[in-house]
Protein backbone atom coordinates (compact mmCIF):
# COMPACT_ATOMS: atom_id res chain seq x y z
CA UNK A 1 0.00 0.00 0.00
CA UNK A 2 1.51 3.41 -0.99
CA UNK A 3 2.34 5.55 1.79
CA UNK A 4 1.07 8.72 -0.28
CA UNK A 5 -2.35 8.14 -0.24
CA UNK A 6 -4.92 11.11 -0.35
CA UNK A 7 -5.70 10.50 3.31
CA UNK A 8 -1.92 11.14 4.63
CA UNK A 9 0.19 12.46 1.80
CA UNK A 10 -0.25 15.52 3.72
CA UNK A 11 1.30 14.60 6.64
CA UNK A 12 4.64 13.29 4.53
CA UNK A 13 7.89 14.90 6.49
CA UNK A 14 10.24 15.75 4.06
CA UNK A 15 12.24 17.86 5.96
CA UNK A 16 15.21 15.27 5.31
CA UNK A 17 15.87 16.63 1.91
CA UNK A 18 16.61 20.49 3.71
CA UNK A 19 19.36 18.92 6.69
CA UNK A 20 20.73 16.08 4.81
CA UNK A 21 20.52 16.42 0.99
CA UNK A 22 18.24 13.23 0.56
CA UNK A 23 15.51 11.59 1.67
CA UNK A 24 13.69 8.03 1.08
CA UNK A 25 9.97 7.54 0.56
CA UNK A 26 9.11 3.66 1.08
CA UNK A 27 6.42 2.15 -1.51
CA UNK A 28 5.50 5.70 -2.81
CA UNK A 29 4.06 3.94 -6.10
CA UNK A 30 1.19 2.07 -6.10
CA UNK A 31 2.28 -1.25 -7.80
CA UNK A 32 -0.17 -0.55 -11.08
CA UNK A 33 1.90 2.49 -11.67
CA UNK A 34 4.89 0.92 -11.34
CA UNK A 35 4.50 -2.05 -13.78
CA UNK A 36 3.48 0.77 -16.26
CA UNK A 37 6.78 2.46 -15.39
CA UNK A 38 8.20 -0.19 -15.93
CA UNK A 39 6.72 -1.06 -19.60
CA UNK A 40 8.18 2.30 -20.70
CA UNK A 41 11.41 2.45 -19.28
CA UNK A 42 11.97 -0.88 -20.35
CA UNK A 43 10.79 -0.12 -23.99
CA UNK A 44 13.14 3.20 -24.24
CA UNK A 45 16.09 0.95 -22.69
CA UNK A 46 15.34 -1.25 -25.35
CA UNK A 47 15.16 1.12 -28.68
CA UNK A 48 18.09 3.08 -27.07
CA UNK A 49 20.60 0.52 -26.78
CA UNK A 50 19.75 -0.55 -30.17
CA UNK A 51 21.25 3.31 -31.11
CA UNK A 52 23.96 3.63 -29.14
CA UNK A 53 25.44 -0.12 -29.16
CA UNK A 54 29.27 1.34 -28.82
CA UNK A 55 28.48 3.64 -25.85
CA UNK A 56 26.44 0.98 -24.15
CA UNK A 57 29.51 -1.70 -24.86
CA UNK A 58 32.06 0.55 -23.87
CA UNK A 59 30.66 2.09 -20.31
CA UNK A 60 27.45 3.47 -20.10
CA UNK A 61 25.65 3.80 -17.57
CA UNK A 62 22.63 5.75 -18.07
CA UNK A 63 20.44 7.20 -20.83
CA UNK A 64 18.38 10.37 -20.97
CA UNK A 65 15.62 12.32 -22.55
CA UNK A 66 13.42 9.45 -21.93
CA UNK A 67 10.13 12.05 -23.26
CA UNK A 68 11.80 13.12 -26.71
CA UNK A 69 9.76 11.21 -29.11
CA UNK A 70 12.81 9.17 -30.28
CA UNK A 71 12.33 6.48 -28.78
CA UNK A 72 8.74 5.97 -27.56
CA UNK A 73 5.68 5.88 -28.99
CA UNK A 74 3.08 8.68 -28.62
CA UNK A 75 1.06 6.77 -25.76
CA UNK A 76 4.11 6.03 -23.55
CA UNK A 77 5.26 9.44 -23.95
CA UNK A 78 2.17 10.49 -23.13
CA UNK A 79 1.77 8.50 -20.24
CA UNK A 80 5.03 9.68 -18.96
CA UNK A 81 4.06 13.04 -18.94
CA UNK A 82 0.93 12.05 -16.43
CA UNK A 83 3.64 10.93 -14.06
CA UNK A 84 5.71 13.80 -13.75
CA UNK A 85 2.99 16.14 -14.18
CA UNK A 86 0.82 14.20 -11.77
CA UNK A 87 -0.99 14.37 -8.54
CA UNK A 88 1.74 12.25 -6.41
CA UNK A 89 4.62 14.60 -7.76
CA UNK A 90 2.88 17.63 -7.46
CA UNK A 91 2.63 16.57 -3.94
CA UNK A 92 6.02 15.06 -3.31
CA UNK A 93 7.85 18.46 -5.33
CA UNK A 94 5.70 21.47 -5.52
CA UNK A 95 6.21 21.92 -1.28
CA UNK A 96 10.29 21.77 -1.68
CA UNK A 97 10.34 24.43 -4.07
CA UNK A 98 9.43 27.82 -2.42
CA UNK A 99 8.98 29.52 -5.25
CA UNK A 100 8.18 26.98 -7.90
CA UNK A 101 10.07 24.99 -10.09
CA UNK A 102 11.05 23.45 -13.75
CA UNK A 103 11.40 20.22 -15.14
CA UNK A 104 15.10 19.53 -16.37
CA UNK A 105 15.04 16.22 -17.68
CA UNK A 106 14.80 12.45 -16.90
CA UNK A 107 17.70 9.75 -16.90
CA UNK A 108 17.57 6.48 -16.59
CA UNK A 109 20.19 4.23 -15.10
CA UNK A 110 21.38 0.55 -14.96
CA UNK A 111 24.52 -1.65 -14.56
CA UNK A 112 27.64 -1.08 -16.83
CA UNK A 113 27.84 -4.05 -18.99
CA UNK A 114 31.63 -4.65 -17.67
CA UNK A 115 30.93 -5.97 -13.61
CA UNK A 116 34.40 -4.54 -13.00
CA UNK A 117 33.35 -1.20 -14.04
CA UNK A 118 33.74 1.09 -10.58
CA UNK A 119 31.25 3.54 -9.93
CA UNK A 120 32.32 7.35 -8.89
CA UNK A 121 31.71 9.97 -6.54
CA UNK A 122 30.27 13.28 -7.57
CA UNK A 123 28.43 15.84 -7.69
CA UNK A 124 26.30 16.37 -10.59
CA UNK A 125 27.77 20.40 -11.51
CA UNK A 126 31.53 19.10 -11.64
CA UNK A 127 31.29 18.13 -15.23
CA UNK A 128 30.67 22.04 -15.99
CA UNK A 129 31.34 24.20 -13.15
CA UNK A 130 35.06 24.83 -11.89
CA UNK A 131 35.58 24.17 -8.32
CA UNK A 132 35.04 27.77 -7.21
CA UNK A 133 31.45 27.84 -9.15
CA UNK A 134 30.82 24.54 -7.73
CA UNK A 135 30.99 26.17 -3.99
CA UNK A 136 29.04 28.95 -5.11
CA UNK A 137 25.92 27.17 -6.53
CA UNK A 138 25.58 25.06 -2.61
CA UNK A 139 23.22 27.90 -1.58
CA UNK A 140 22.22 29.34 -5.15
CA UNK A 141 20.78 27.12 -7.65
CA UNK A 142 19.09 23.88 -6.80
CA UNK A 143 18.40 20.73 -8.99
CA UNK A 144 16.73 17.63 -7.57
CA UNK A 145 16.67 14.12 -8.57
CA UNK A 146 13.57 12.31 -7.44
CA UNK A 147 14.86 8.64 -8.02
CA UNK A 148 12.11 5.94 -8.79
CA UNK A 149 13.22 2.56 -8.29
CA UNK A 150 11.49 -0.22 -10.78
CA UNK A 151 13.03 -3.20 -9.03
CA UNK A 152 14.72 -3.40 -6.08
CA UNK A 153 18.64 -2.13 -6.68
CA UNK A 154 21.57 -1.15 -4.16
CA UNK A 155 20.34 2.55 -4.45
CA UNK A 156 22.75 5.26 -3.72
CA UNK A 157 25.82 6.65 -1.38
CA UNK A 158 25.63 9.97 -0.01
CA UNK A 159 27.56 12.36 2.28
CA UNK A 160 25.03 13.46 4.30
CA UNK A 161 24.75 17.49 4.26
CA UNK A 162 27.48 17.88 1.65
CA UNK A 163 24.65 19.97 -0.53
CA UNK A 164 25.39 22.42 1.78
CA UNK A 165 28.95 21.63 2.81
CA UNK A 166 31.84 21.91 0.91
CA UNK A 167 34.39 19.02 0.72
CA UNK A 168 36.63 17.96 3.24
CA UNK A 169 40.50 17.54 1.63
CA UNK A 170 39.59 13.56 1.43
CA UNK A 171 36.23 14.40 -0.43
CA UNK A 172 37.76 16.74 -2.37
CA UNK A 173 40.74 14.60 -3.23
CA UNK A 174 38.70 11.35 -4.38
CA UNK A 175 35.71 13.09 -6.55
CA UNK A 176 38.56 14.48 -8.02
CA UNK A 177 40.81 11.18 -8.20
CA UNK A 178 43.43 13.18 -7.19
CA UNK A 179 46.78 12.92 -4.55
CA UNK A 180 46.53 9.12 -4.64
CA UNK A 181 42.66 9.33 -4.12
CA UNK A 182 40.37 6.98 -6.48
CA UNK A 183 36.75 8.42 -7.17
CA UNK A 184 35.73 5.02 -6.44
CA UNK A 185 37.46 4.89 -3.14
CA UNK A 186 35.15 4.19 -0.15
CA UNK A 187 34.53 7.73 2.59
CA UNK A 188 34.06 7.25 5.84
CA UNK A 189 31.00 9.30 5.68
CA UNK A 190 29.20 7.18 3.18
CA UNK A 191 25.65 6.50 3.90
CA UNK A 192 23.52 3.96 1.62
CA UNK A 193 20.28 3.99 1.27
CA UNK A 194 18.97 0.40 -0.63
CA UNK A 195 15.98 0.49 -2.33
CA UNK A 196 13.50 -1.57 -3.16
CA UNK A 197 10.86 -1.66 -6.48
CA UNK A 198 8.12 1.50 -5.68
CA UNK A 199 10.58 3.46 -3.73
CA UNK A 200 11.16 7.39 -4.49
CA UNK A 201 14.21 8.55 -3.41
CA UNK A 202 15.08 12.93 -3.58
CA UNK A 203 17.87 14.24 -3.55
CA UNK A 204 19.81 17.30 -4.05
CA UNK A 205 22.06 17.39 -6.82
CA UNK A 206 24.79 19.73 -5.48
CA UNK A 207 25.19 16.56 -2.74
CA UNK A 208 28.44 14.22 -2.71
CA UNK A 209 27.09 10.86 -3.83
CA UNK A 210 27.57 7.81 -6.13
CA UNK A 211 25.44 5.24 -7.38
CA UNK A 212 25.73 1.31 -6.11
CA UNK A 213 25.89 -0.92 -9.19
CA UNK A 214 24.66 -4.13 -9.08
CA UNK A 215 21.37 -6.71 -8.96
CA UNK A 216 18.90 -5.79 -11.99
CA UNK A 217 18.86 -2.38 -11.31
CA UNK A 218 16.85 0.09 -13.40
CA UNK A 219 15.88 3.35 -12.20
CA UNK A 220 13.86 6.34 -13.46
CA UNK A 221 15.74 9.79 -12.31
CA UNK A 222 13.36 13.22 -13.08
CA UNK A 223 15.38 16.17 -12.63
CA UNK A 224 13.60 19.14 -11.37
CA UNK A 225 15.16 22.86 -10.72
CA UNK A 226 15.13 26.63 -9.38
CA UNK A 227 13.39 28.38 -12.13
CA UNK A 228 16.80 29.92 -13.49
CA UNK A 229 17.88 30.26 -16.97
CA UNK A 230 21.22 28.84 -15.92
CA UNK A 231 20.00 25.49 -14.94
CA UNK A 232 16.86 25.03 -17.69
CA UNK A 233 19.21 26.14 -20.28
CA UNK A 234 20.44 22.57 -20.33
CA UNK A 235 16.50 21.30 -20.83
CA UNK A 236 15.43 20.65 -24.21
CA UNK A 237 12.43 21.60 -26.24
CA UNK A 238 11.94 18.56 -27.77
CA UNK A 239 11.44 16.83 -24.37
CA UNK A 240 8.71 19.22 -23.00
CA UNK A 241 4.47 18.35 -23.58
CA UNK A 242 2.59 20.31 -26.69
CA UNK A 243 -0.36 21.73 -25.55
CA UNK A 244 -2.75 19.48 -25.78
CA UNK A 245 -1.31 17.33 -23.55
CA UNK A 246 -0.45 20.40 -21.06
CA UNK A 247 -4.33 21.04 -20.61
CA UNK A 248 -4.79 17.72 -19.67
CA UNK A 249 -1.91 17.65 -16.58
CA UNK A 250 -2.92 18.30 -12.98
CA UNK A 251 0.59 20.03 -12.67
CA UNK A 252 1.57 21.51 -16.39
CA UNK A 253 2.92 24.30 -14.70
CA UNK A 254 6.36 22.75 -14.05
CA UNK A 255 6.07 22.46 -18.01
CA UNK A 256 5.26 25.83 -18.67
CA UNK A 257 7.82 27.36 -16.59
CA UNK A 258 10.84 25.01 -18.76
CA UNK A 259 9.17 26.25 -21.82
CA UNK A 260 9.22 30.24 -20.94
CA UNK A 261 12.84 30.19 -20.13
CA UNK A 262 13.64 28.31 -23.19
CA UNK A 263 12.03 30.56 -25.09
CA UNK A 264 13.92 33.78 -23.92
CA UNK A 265 17.24 31.75 -24.21
O1 LIG B 1 22.88 5.56 -9.98
C1 LIG B 1 23.95 5.92 -10.45
O2 LIG B 1 24.71 5.15 -11.04
C2 LIG B 1 24.44 7.32 -10.29
C3 LIG B 1 23.36 8.27 -10.10
C4 LIG B 1 23.84 9.66 -10.12
O3 LIG B 1 24.98 9.92 -9.91
C5 LIG B 1 22.96 10.74 -10.39
O4 LIG B 1 21.75 10.49 -10.56
O5 LIG B 1 23.42 11.89 -10.46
Amino acid sequence: MSQLTKTNRVALDLSGVRTNGFQQIPAAIPMAQLKALRQVAQAFHARWQQDNQDFYQTNAINSAYLTASAYLQPQARQWLFDFIGGQLMKDVISPLFGSGCGFLNTQLFFNPLNPEQANYWHRDGQYHLDLQQQQQILSAARVLHVRVALFDEPGLEFIPASHTQWDTELQLDCRLGRNGAKPSDDLPEGQTVPLQAGDMLLFDANMIHRGIYGMDRLALDILFCDPLAELLQFARQDCLPDEDCLQQLVWPDIFRVTANILKKN
